[in-house]
């Protein structure tokens, strides 16, 4: 896409900066940094690199179902402010690292109530007294939550948690623990969905009779999977469907087409399963 393409080569030069998180002390820069580097400024991005050395702290004895609190809490500490710094920096800070209880010191760091994408297969709301696991990588959202109210965690006294609830929204959940389950219903408000479908979201040949047609769009099976999640959230309250114009098909079957599309979307917004034409069972 020429357009694309040429403006992207008159950006200014990208700056990005990378405090890359490593356990086992001094060491050159190893094979994924080189590589992340090496890309990144065949981009023309500007990378300035920051290593951080974390201490293993000695008999970190578990807080509760929390293990290793200590050497986990002064590790984030350091993040948090090499994460300030970054972004004082005037840069896009971009974090590589182990595990995902890093995010408890890369959100920390990253100024106050940005609202956060947590893209993850589990939640990672589990509290020190209510993780199976006993693992931090289960816990960010817990300690970043203000709801929540984790507190007392050795390690953690620097931390102020800094997100709310509708600063966060989770995409790709398929592993919450019971608890965890609980835990959101509890925090996470339910609010009706209202949901504004421009078919010309979806690909151009699922929607030929469209004004603005776009390459590259969605496809037919994500289309319908978007409208069928929400659907089962229960909280879909409107729906509008949009773009539709019979007159601009050029033939009866594009007119056909664009239509059965929309049907698809509209039906399946409003409860119909793909396994089959029973009738609606939940
Ligand atoms: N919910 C489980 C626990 O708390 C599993 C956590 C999974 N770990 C992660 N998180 N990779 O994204 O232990
Ligand atoms: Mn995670
Ligand atoms: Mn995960
Ligand atoms: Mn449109």
């Amino acid at each position: 896409f020429p357009m694309g393409l040429q403006q992207h080569r008159a950006l200014p030069q990208q700056k990005s900066a990378l405090p890359m998180p490593g356990a086992r002390g001094a060491h050159p820069p190893s094979p994924g940094e080189a590589t992340i580097r090496s890309n990144a400024e065949a981009e023309r991005c500007d990378v300035k690199d920051r290593e951080l050395k974390f201490d293993i702290i000695p008999n970190d004895h578990p807080y509760h179902n929390a293990k290793n609190p200590r050497t986990v809490g002064r590790a984030n500490e350091k993040l948090a402010s090499a994460v300030e710094e970054v972004k004082k920096d005037g840069r896009t800070c971009l974090v590589v690292g182990g595990d995902h209880s890093l995010a408890i010191g890369s959100i920390s760091g990253h100024a106050k109530t940005e609202p956060v994408i947590w893209f993850d297969a589990h939640a990672d709301i589990n509290t020190p007294l209510t993780s199976l696991s006993g693992n931090m990588h289960g816990q960010p959202v817990a300690f970043l939550l203000k709801e929540l109210k984790v507190s007392g965690v050795p390690g953690f006294e620097w931390l102020k948690p800094c997100l709310s609830a509708e600063d966060i929204v989770y995409i790709g959940l398929r592993d919450v623990d019971d608890a965890e389950h609980s835990l959101m219903e509890d925090t996470f408000k339910k609010k009706p969905i209202h949901l504004s479908f421009d078919v010309d979201g979806l690909d151009p040949p699922l929607t030929p009779a469209t004004g603005t047609p776009v390459p590259g769009g969605v496809t037919l099976r994500e289309g319908i999977y978007v409208a069928e999640q929400l659907y089962k959230t229960g909280l879909l309250s409107a729906v509008d469907t949009v773009e539709i114009n019979p007159r601009l098909g050029k033939t009866q079957e594009e007119v056909d087409s664009t239509v059965n599309t929309a049907v698809s979307i509209i039906l399946s917004g409003f409860g119909k399963a793909r396994e089959g034409s029973h009738s609606c069972s939940y």
